[in-house]
This record gives C-alpha cells, structure tokens and sequence, in this order.
C-alpha cells in the first residue's frame, strides 16, 4: 500500500494484534477508546498468553466496537449482555482467557444486573470498563455514572440523579480485583490488564475516558487535550484505597490506582470442589479430571513464563543497543528507488514544522466573520507545549512505587510534540476555508 494509511498499517507495532483491514476506525478525534485498546493489545502481547486462547467480549455502544478491531477471537454482542455471553464462553472452555471490554452505560445500565452477579460469583472474567459518562453512540444521554449536575442530552438542565462509582459497586459485589485508571494513564492501564490476564476470578479495571464529540461538547468541557490535562491535574493516586472514597464529582478530583487485589476460590474452582463432594474423584469437566485439568493448567503456565522471559530478553536487548538516530517514516521499498527523495524526508519534516509555527500569520488573514475560528487556531498552538508537559507528567506516575525513567518520559513527550503541532495546523487550515 502506498498511501499514508497504507504506511501506518505496515508499519503499526500493533499490527499483530489488530484488525489493521478495519482502519480506520470509526473513534472521534480525542476519543479515549483508542488509547485503551492500543494499552490492552500492549498487555496482551506482554503477557504472555497464547493470543489463540484469548476471547474478547463486547456490549453495544461506540466502545462496543472495540470487539470488531481487536485480531483475536470476539463477540460483538447485544445491548447489557457481554458477561453473560463471556460468563458462557469461559463455562464452556475453562481453558480459555475471557476479556468483556464495553461502556459504563452497557456494563452498569442495562447490563448492571449480570455485572454484579459476575462479580458475587468471582467469576473468570477480565472486565474493561471504558467510563466516559456517557451513552456515546446513541447522542449523549445520562449514565449511571454521569457526575450529578453534568449536562446530558436528556439531562439538559443538569443530571440530578446521584451515580454510581463502578470501584464501590464492584467491592461491595465481590470483585476480587478492581483498579481504576484515566485513558492519560495508558502505561499503568496495560499493567493493570496484564495483571489481570495472569489472575484467576473477577477482576474490574475501570478506564475514565473523554467522549469528545457528546460530553465535552455538551459540557463545554474543551477537547481530549484539554481532558488530558484535567486528568493529570486531578488525577489522586491511592494503591488500596477504600472504595468508599472513590466517588467522582462533576469536573473533581478523581482517585485512581489499584483498589483491590485479593484471592477466592473462582466460580468454576467452586463448582468443581461441590461436584468432587458428590461425584468423587471420578468427577470429569469435559472430559478431564481435576488432575488432568490441573496439569494442563501448570504446563500452560510454564508456556506463559517462557514467553513472558523471551519477550523480557528482547527488550533488556533493545535498551542495551545505543540509541540509533530516528529515520523519516520511509517505506524500504520508497528508500530503494527514489533515494534522493527519502533523503530529503527529514527536510521535508522541518518544512512541516517550520509551517506550523506561524499560526497567528495563518489567521491574520482570515476574514473578519470568522473570528470564532480564528480564536479557536489561536488556542490550539500553545497546546504544542501543554500537551507535551502533560505525557511527561503522565510518565512520571507512578505505578505500584515505580516511576518511568527519564529516557521514557522524554519520548513521550518527543512524541507528542509533533502531533500537537499537527493540530495547530490543522486547526489554521480550517480557518482558511
Ligand atoms: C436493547 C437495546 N437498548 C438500547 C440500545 C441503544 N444503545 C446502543 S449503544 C447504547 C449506549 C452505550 O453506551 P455505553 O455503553 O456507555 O458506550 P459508549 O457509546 O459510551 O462507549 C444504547 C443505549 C440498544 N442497542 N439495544
Ligand atoms: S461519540 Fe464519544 S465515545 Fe463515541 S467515538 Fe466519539 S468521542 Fe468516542
Ligand atoms: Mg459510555
């Protein structure tokens, strides 16, 4: 493929792990979903389970669609009904890992009956939970979680229902494993999942998201940059924290971290030490005793461990390497016959850059009548810099008393840098028009 999506999916390092004939995908700009889903194929891979055992679960909303995207086994089912589904899925084939990934609105509104039944009964699950206080595909309506006083499409003189906070609900249910994360927190929201994939019984990993186009458009909340900064700014990390702490106001403070981690006999263990009760030893789940289920579990581990070290070494090998400079994005094959245009590729980068800047020159020019516009490009250049300091203050949370080097951070906000001033760009080009 030779175009720019082209190039993206050749090149995407999530390739394996992502429907990458689906892209692009239908996520707004800003959206949460998307970093979610890149931090679940990132723990997925580090994990170290056999992706061919992993199923992925989905209700119905714009996060519903994570099921659609993701190169694993998935069910994209009905409305509420992605952990019955998966609780099926994990009955029928113990051997399998079950993830439900899905919105607040289908996990804990139409769906909040099976969800805490899933959590009292410790059942196998993995569940993901993309929070962003919204039903998000059908308009904006109010939630179970939505804050009190938050407009919604059909709360448009405020919410004056009072919410739930999912962290409490799934405590007082049972869950043995419940975190909570913000979509600014992609790396601790992979270890969170990691972890989780290598757990027996329920565990409940809660990600607060930004729906751009319905809430924070309706809320006058500004864009997904703007809700990064809020995150970080707002964001209270507290490891073992009382649930009861956990309650989200409107635009407050938001507690994150691992709440719980706990262990009790799963669903499934349950089931089987009633079954031996009555039936004996002799007592077989789908054809296998308890000792054969159990050896094949212990090999299976040992699988994992050997992967897991495999894919440690790799990445000992590739912090060890020096650094190598970074090339222009240039297909091998485009390098090959036109050398001299992929020499002048990182040229061709400063040029962009060098466009960008200017953005307050872009907008003197733009007619008298389009001075929302303009004051919109305005706004949008010192994000280059805010966006920036905000993943390199995002990099330096910390997880579990660990604090991402400062290498790391810095290439985050190398990173960064680039797309905001795509932003810019793009923003001073729409104020052209
Ligand atoms: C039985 C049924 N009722 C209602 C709907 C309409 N519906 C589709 S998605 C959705 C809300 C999803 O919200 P959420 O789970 O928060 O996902 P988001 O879009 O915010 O990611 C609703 C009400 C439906 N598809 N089926
Ligand atoms: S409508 Fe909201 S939740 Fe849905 S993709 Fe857009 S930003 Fe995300
Ligand atoms: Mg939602």
């Amino acid at each position: 493929m030779s175009t720019e999506l082209g190039k993206f999916k050749e090149g995407s390092p999530m390739s394996s792990m992502l429907r990458m004939e689906r892209m692009p995908h239908i996520w707004c700009p800003g959206c949460g979903i998307g970093s979610e889903v890149n931090s679940f194929a990132e723990a997925v891979k580090r994990s170290g389970i056999d992706p061919k055992k992993l199923v992925v679960v989905s209700g119905i909303g714009c996060t519903g669609r994570v099921a659609g995207y993701v190169n694993f086994d998935s069910i994209h089912t009905t409305h509420g009904r992605a952990i019955p589904v998966a609780t099926g899925v994990k009955l029928a084939n113990p051997e399998l890992t079950v993830v439900v990934f899905s919105g607040e609105g289908d996990l804990s509104g139409i769906g909040g009956n099976h969800l805490i039944h899933a959590a009292r009964r410790n059942m196998d699950l993995v569940v993901i939970c993309n929070n962003n206080f919204t039903y998000g595909m059908t308009g904006g309506q109010v939630t179970p979680t939505t804050p009190s006083s938050a407009m919604a499409s059909t709360t448009p003189y405020g919410n004056y229902e009072y919410p739930f906070s999912l962290p409490f609900l799934m405590d007082a249910a049972g869950a043995t494993y419940i975190a909570r994360w913000t979509s600014m927190h992609s790396r601790n929201v992979t270890q969170s999942i990691e972890e989780a994939l290598l757990r027996k019984g329920f565990s409940f990993i809660e990600v607060i998201s930004p729906c751009t186009t319905l809430y924070l458009r309706r809320n006058r909340l500004g864009d997904g940059v703007d809700m990064l900064q809020h995150y970080q700014e707002n964001s209270i990390l507290k490891h073992g924290c009382d649930t009861r702490e956990t309650a989200i106001d409107y635009q407050g403070k938001i507690v994150i971290g691992k709440f719980v981690d706990k262990n009790k006999p799963t669903y499934l263990e349950a089931s089987d030490k009633c079954s031996i009760k009555l039936v004996g030893d002799d007592y077989q789940l789908y054809g296998k005793t308890i000792p054969e289920r159990e050896a094949e579990e212990k090999a299976e581990k040992e699988r994992i461990a050997a992967r897991r070290a495999a894919m440690a070494a790799v990445e000992a090998q590739g912090e060890a390497a020096p650094a190598k400079p970074r090339k222009a994005s240039v297909p091998k094959a485009a390098v090959k016959k036109a050398p001299a245009k992929a020499a002048a590729a990182p040229k061709a980068a400063k040029k962009t850059a060098a466009k960008a800047k200017p953005v307050k020159k872009a907008v003197a020019k733009v007619p008298a009548k389009k001075a929302v516009a303009k004051a919109t490009a305005k706004k949008a250049a010192p994000k280059a810099t805010v966006k920036a300091k905000v993943v390199a203050n995002a990099a330096k949370t910390k997880f579990q008393g660990k604090v991402m080097p400062a290498k790391q951070a810095l290439a985050g906000t190398k990173k960064a840098a680039p797309k905001a001033t795509a932003k810019a760009k793009a923003v001073s080009k729409k104020t052209r028009k």
